[in-house]
C-alpha cells in the first residue's frame, strides 16, 4: 500500500499548508514553506502539487518577489520530479472580494478579478498545468434581495467565457473545471451542485472545454450522494478533475480526510473511478487529488499522517473493489439484482413507440402483479460490499 507516481495523488499547498485559523479560533500551526511541502509530499509518495496563486506568493509582491517564490518553487519540483497538473485563483480571502468576484455587484472588483485570474493563468500555461479550476466560493449572497441571480450568472458565464477565449488566444492547452458548492463562506453560493454546474456550462462559448471539479464534503453538505454526482459527470465527459476529502453529513465543509466521512460511498467512489460503471460506463484517469484540511487539533507529525492517510486510504479502497469485482457471488448478486441488465436498451434496435404498442408483451398480456412481486436482492448486494470493505471477504 505504498503510493507511486502511476497512482497520480495530488494534493493543494493549502492542505497541509493549512494554518488552521477557523470562525472560532486562532492559528494552531505556523506557515508552512511551499518548498518544504512539495519535498515532503513527494517523499510520500504524491506524484503533483496544485495552488491558488495567492498560495505560492501574496498577490501584493512586486515582481521580484514573485520571481524569487516562482523560481524556488520550480527549482524543488525538478529536484523532486514533481509536477503541477492543475492551478487555481483566490478570489475569496482578501476583502475586496467579499461581494464576489466575477459576480460582485461592483464592476471594479469583476474587472480586477479577472485580471488576478490571467496573471495565473500564465503561470499555470508556464508550469505545465493542464487544468485550471474555478472555485467561486464568494459568488453567491445571504440575502435575495442583495443578488440579481440572473445577472449574475450573466456575468459569470461573461468571465468563463472571456477567460477561455484569452486561453485559446494564447493558445495555452489549459481545460476548465468549475468547482460547484452550496454554502460557505457566502449563504448561498452559486452553481450550487454538480447539476447545477453541468447545466451553467451548457450555455457556455467554449462548452467543449469547461468541465466540473465536484468534492466529496461539497456534495454531501447538501445532502446529496457523491458517487451519483460522479457518475454523471462522467457520463457527460465532464469529469475533468476531482477533490476527495471526507465529510459526515450536513454541515460545515470539514474537509476531512479522504474515507473519515461515509467510508461505503468512498468505497463504491473509488470502484467507480477505477473500474467505471458496473455496466461499463466511463472510468476516470485524471489526478486523484486531495483536498482536505489537517484537522486543527494536529502538529507537522499529524499533518503529514493525515496525507498519507488520504493516499493510504485510497489504495485499501482500490485493492478491496478490485476484490468485490473479482468475486463470484458479486458477479451473480449484481445479475440476479437487474443491475447489469440495465444495459440493454429498452427498445430494440430500429424499435419505435408504434412498434411497442402492438408488442402484446408489453402491455396486454403483461402482469405487472407478477413483475411487482419480483425481489431485486439489493440488500444482499450491499452486504457483499460491505464485507469486502470489512476485508471479511
Ligand atoms: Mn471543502
Amino acid at each position: 500500500m505504498t503510493p507511486t507516481r502511476e497512482d497520480r495523488f495530488s494534493f493543494g499547498l493549502w492542505t497541509v499548508g493549512w494554518q488552521a485559523r477557523d470562525t472560532f479560533g486562532d492559528p494552531t500551526r505556523p506557515p508552512l514553506d511551499p518548498v518544504v511541502a512539495v519535498e515532503k509530499l513527494s517523499e510520500l509518495g504524491a506524484w503533483g502539487v496544485t495552488f491558488h496563486d495567492d498560495d505560492l506568493v501574496d498577490f501584493r509582491a512586486s515582481a521580484g518577489e514573485r520571481d524569487f517564490a516562482v523560481s524556488r518553487f520550480r527549482k524543488a519540483l525538478e529536484a523532486t520530479g514533481m509536477v503541477v497538473p492543475m492551478m487555481t485563483t483566490n478570489l475569496f480571502t482578501h476583502p475586496v472580494f467579499k461581494d464576489g468576484g466575477f459576480t460582485s455587484n461592483d464592476r471594479g472588483v469583476r474587472r480586477f478579478a479577472l485580471r488576478k485570474v490571467m496573471r495565473n493563468l500564465d503561470l499555470a500555461a508556464e508550469l505545465g498545468a493542464s487544468t485550471y479550476v474555478f472555485w467561486g466560493g464568494r459568488e453567491g449572497s445571504e440575502y435575495e434581495g442583495a443578488k440579481d441571480i440572473a445577472a449574475a450568472l450573466d456575468r459569470y458565464r461573461e468571465a468563463i467565457d472571456a477567460l477561455a477565449d484569452y486561453v485559446v488566444t494564447s493558445g495555452y492547452s489549459l481545460r476548465f473545471a468549475i468547482e460547484p458548492k452550496p454554502n460557505e463562506p457566502r449563504g448561498d453560493i452559486l452553481l450550487p451542485t454538480v447539476g447545477h454546474a453541468l447545466a451553467f456550462i451548457a450555455t457556455l462559448d467554449h462548452a467543449d472545454m469547461v468541465g466540473v471539479n465536484p468534492e466529496v464534503g461539497h456534495e454531501q453538505m447538501a445532502g446529496l450522494n457523491y458517487v451519483h454526482g460522479v457518475a454523471q459527470a462522467l457520463w457527460t465527459g465532464k469529469l475533468f478533475h476531482l477533490d476527495l476529502n471526507g465529510q459526515r453529513s450536513i454541515k460545515f465543509d470539514q474537509d476531512l480526510v479522504f474515507g473519515h466521512g461515509d467510508l461505503l460511498n468512498a468505497f463504491f467512489l473509488v470502484d467507480l473511478l477505477e473500474h467505471g460503471g458496473p455496466g461499463g460506463g466511463p472510468s476516470y484517469s485524471g489526478p486523484r487529488h486531495f483536498d482536505y484540511k489537517p484537522s486543527r487539533t494536529e502538529d507537522f507529525e499529524g499533518v503529514w499522517d493525515s496525507a498519507a492517510a488520504n493516499m493510504r486510504t485510497y489504495l485499501l479502497l482500490r485493492e478491496r473493489s478490485e476484490a468485490y469485482r473479482a468475486d463470484p457471488q458479486v458477479a451473480e448478486a449484481l445479475a440476479c439484482s437487474g443491475v447489469t441488465a440495465l444495459s440493454e436498451p429498452t427498445l430494440d434496435p430500429g424499435e419505435t413507440l408504434f412498434d411497442l404498442r402492438r408488442d402484446l408483451k408489453s402491455w396486454e398480456d403483461y402482469d405487472p402483479d407478477t413483475a411487482g412481486r419480483r425481489g431485486y436482492g439489493f440488500v444482499r448486494l450491499h452486504q457483499l460490499a460491505v464485507e469486502h470493505l470489512l476485508g471479511a471477504r
